[in-house]
């Protein structure tokens, strides 16, 4: 895609009814083709940048009136995109906005593919590829520290943190290039200077890591299944967490035959948490494929939250529960604590008492899952490189450090550390889009909706 070679419309706000419905519309021909559509005081090639007029949308073959509308008018360069737009705020209607941008495109706009206006921007420089990203992240952002990391990242956090790890290895890299074009001059460079920076370097590429490991659990959460046999109150417990009767309880073993999914937010993290059915062997074909779900839903959860009957005797069914979660990490919680105690915990390494029903210790519970989500190194910062795109050019760009730390340690040639220092720059540029290849950059541009 060339950028500015054309002029594309889409619209901009979700599907359905709204009280505004936005048409956005970016390129050379955009004030034109608005001139055309829109009947105002002054078309919008007349009107001055970041500026909002009132007016109507009309045919102009047929004089017919679509809305009346709000337009802006944001001329290049200090646009979202780098070039000239044109944004109509109509009625939102899907009809009123799928006929203003059909008059858009019967007037020379094409139609916006998903995230066009997005990579505009980054092509135009108006923004690096991670800022790009942060707009979707920003957009699908589950939980308020999400949505914050996001909004830091599009706000150039992550920006200035890479130019400063950039600056540091380019400042390494020139001195060692000099020795290498002056070696009878050992004056230039001072090996212990050079391999300390590259450590303080390494540190907060390491740090990054980190906080960016944590910020992509927040940005895209984790799987908790529940499980039991049937009738321990499993899905009562999905209740109990969302605070919704969401699921179906019965005192009937074998009630939740599909299972359920729903979000929830343990400190910062979203949790989806599925609701299985009871596992046991049925004669019910039904209760059968439930079972098989179960099972499915087990095997993609990140840990399980397993339910035993304090009220009741241990049973085989319990064993094989506990044999289908075998190699997950898990809470096991002893439900119906407000009845009399019959189960034996004693073989249990840890275990919780709980009742879904009246709610007791399910804030002990939610403590407890908190350290499985953060596996016990705690919420701490949230990071602004949170995609395992970002990650994977991170620890590329340290092993690189490294291996050019390795090498002045071990006094190697110049060239070998140049070398290093060289390809830890390349794997930096390629979170900001420097250094990143045309399919990778349509892959990212895909996950954005129409009109973004
Ligand atoms: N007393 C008491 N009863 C509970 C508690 N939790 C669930 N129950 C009851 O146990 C019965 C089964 O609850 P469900 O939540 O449907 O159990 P389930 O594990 O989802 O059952 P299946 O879907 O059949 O596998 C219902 O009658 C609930 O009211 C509890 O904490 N205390
Ligand atoms: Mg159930």
């Amino acid at each position: 895609m060339g950028v500015g070679d054309h002029t594309i419309a889409a619209i901009s706000t979700p599907p359905g009814e709204g009280a505004i419905g936005m048409v956005r519309m970016s390129g050379g021909e955009a004030l034109k083709i608005g001139d055309i559509v829109f009947k105002g005081r002054t078309g919008p090639s007349g009107m001055e940048t970041h500026t909002l007029h009132y007016g109507e949308i009309c045919d102009p073959q047929t004089d017919v009136v679509i809305d009346t509308v709000l337009l802006a008018v944001m001329r290049a360069p200090n646009s979202y995109t780098g070039e000239d737009m044109v944004e109509i705020h109509c009625h939102g209607g899907p009809v009123v906005l799928g006929e203003v941008l059909s008059l858009l495109y019967a007037h020379g706009a094409a139609p916006a593919e998903p995230g066009e206006f997005s990579k505009r921007a980054f092509l135009n420089g108006r923004m690096d590829l991670s800022q790009a990203e942060a707009v979707v992240d920003l957009v699908k952002a589950r939980t308020t520290e999400a949505a914050q990391s996001a909004a830091m990242q599009l706000a150039g956090k992550g920006k200035r943190v890479l130019e400063e790890i950039r600056g540091l290895m380019v400042h390494s890299l020139a001195l060692v290039e000099a020795s290498i074009d002056f070696p009878e001059d050992d004056t230039l460079m001072d090996s212990q200077s050079v391999l300390d920076e590259m450590e303080k370097t390494r540190e907060k590429v390491v740090k990054l890591i980190e906080d960016g490991s944590r910020g992509r659990l927040m940005r895209e959460g984790i799987t908790v299944a529940i499980v039991g046999k049937p009738n321990v109150g499993k899905s009562s417990l999905l209740n109990a967490l969302l605070q919704e009767e969401r699921a179906i309880v019965t005192p009937v073993p074998g009630t939740t035959r599909d299972y359920l999914a729903e979000w929830i937010e343990v400190s910062g993290v979203p949790v989806r948490l599925i609701d299985t059915a009871g596992l046991r062997d049925s004669v019910s074909s039904v209760e059968m494929q439930g079972v098989v779900r179960a099972r499915k839903a087990i095997e993609v959860s990140d840990f399980a939250l397993l339910l035993l009957d304090w009220s009741g005797q241990m049973t085989e069914e319990d064993t094989e529960v506990f044999r289908a979660v075998k190699t997950k990490r898990k809470l096991v919680l002893l439900n119906k604590c407000d009845l009399k105690k019959r189960i034996d915990a004693s073989s249990l390494h840890e275990s919780l008492p709980v009742s879904a029903k009246y709610g007791h210790g399910l804030d002990e519970l939610k403590e407890k899952m908190k350290e499985l989500v953060w596996g016990g190194g705690g919420a701490g910062g949230s990071g602004v490189f949170t995609r395992a795109r970002h990650l994977a050019a991170l620890k590329r760009c340290d092993s690189h450090l490294e291996a050019g730390v390795v090498g002045l340690k071990q006094a190697k040639t110049p060239e070998i550390v140049a070398l290093e220092l060289r390809d830890a720059l390349s794997a930096l540029g390629e979170i900001a889009g420097e250094t990143t290849s045309e399919d990778v950059l349509d892959a990212i541009f895909a996950e954005f909706c129409i009109g973004k």
